[in-house]
């Protein structure tokens, strides 16, 4: 078989049609892409992986996905190849973003490519990150709390989990982990705005693509008043610690959208936003391009395993220093965000 290269497109269930790179074999194509690493995505045949910590007595496969000419699915979800078509590019649209935003080469920085299994288990209302194949797992979900979780946002929160474990590795519980997973939630975040896809516009909520009527509200979180999924905490306070890391990345969340969008009612591509300040002070937003750099300087730059909240308003402060100055508009403005949400 000869291997080459092959621009394609694909009917998605979420993002519309979008461009696939594949790869050429033989007289088919596979959904491999040799540009972004050999990113390729496959079917987990609703199997799951059976494993203790880190030993698996088996795993789900991971199929690849082939098709016969380079014009991907339905677009429906009885077509087991259209969530593929949303996984692979999640993946592509993550690669560039940490490519062209911060000048990392993939998701270690070394020019590899992960992998996606989708199909995984049976109405598996969940999608994640394993740090030992490098590669992502996503479920179709239940159909009446979730639907399949392919979209843009917890594709790129589940990929930026890797980028945390290969930089400041925060440990996954207490006030490192609630980071940890903020950050996930920021990128996926900045991801979803990002790709610029007109059916997957970007927001400050996370998964609303994903919910369905069952789970009776309208997204997994929201970052402008995160105590909207009624357990996420919007303010520092003593015993953060405590709470569950998708819950106390609510106060990372918070500042996160009080830094790009600043504080008060903001309509985003017709989703209403609204982000009270902990304190009642005010907060003049710097654009969510200026968060990025901000935050990933801080990740990979300053945060450790242990970097608690008052660490993050450190490493954030540091950050922008390097990037705008010492007494910057832009450093200032990570100050007061800190504050807003009561740290520091
Ligand atoms: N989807 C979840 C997450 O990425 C999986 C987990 O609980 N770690 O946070
Ligand atoms: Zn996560
Ligand atoms: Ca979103």
């Amino acid at each position: 078989d000869t291997l080459e290269s092959a621009s394609g497109d694909g009917k998605s269930l979420y993002g519309g049609t979008v461009a696939l790179e594949t790869t050429k074999s033989g007289s088919s194509y596979r959904l491999k892409d040799a540009t972004r690493g050999g990113t390729y995505t496959g079917d987990a045949a609703n199997k799951t992986d059976k494993c203790l910590l880190t030993i698996c007595l088996t795993r789900a496969p991971a199929t690849v996905f082939s098709d016969a000419d380079n014009h991907w699915a339905t677009g429906e979800a009885s077509d087991r190849a259209t969530v593929a078509v949303d996984a692979q590019y999640g993946t592509d649209v993550t690669w560039d973003y940490f490519k062209n935003l911060h000048g990392r080469n993939g998701i270690a920085g070394d020019g590899k490519g992960s992998y996606n299994r989708v199909h995984y288990g049976k109405d598996y209302n969940n999608a994640f990150w394993d740090d030992n194949c490098f590669c992502m797992t996503y479920g179709d979900g239940d159909g009446k709390q979730l639907g399949p979780l392919v979209s843009l946002d917890v594709a790129g929160h589940e990929m930026s989990h890797g980028v945390t474990s290969k930089t400041a590795a925060l440990t996954y519980s207490g006030e490192s982990g609630g980071l940890n997973e903020a950050t996930s939630d920021i990128f996926g975040t900045l991801v979803e705005f990002y790709a610029d896809n007109a059916e997957d516009p970007g927001d400050w909520l996370i998964g609303e693509k994903v919910v369905r009527s069952g789970l009776g509200r309208e997204a997994l979180r929201r970052m402008d008043k995160p105590s909207k999924d009624g357990k996420s905490a919007d303010c520092w306070s003593e015993g953060l610690a405590d709470l569950d890391v998708h819950y106390s990345s609510g106060v990372g969340n918070h500042f996160a959208y009080l830094l790009a969008e600043g504080s008060g009612a903001k309509t985003i591509n017709g989703v209403a936003h609204t982000s009270p300040t902990c304190d009642d002070s005010t907060v003049q937003g710097i654009g969510r391009a200026k968060l990025g750099k901000i935050w990933y300087r801080a990740l990979t730059v300053y945060m450790t395993s242990s970097t608690d909240y008052a660490g993050a308003r450190t490493a954030t402060l540091n950050a922008a220093k390097d990037l705008y100055g010492s007494g910057s508009t832009e450093q200032k403005a990570v100050a007061a965000a800190w504050s807003a949400v009561n740290v520091g």
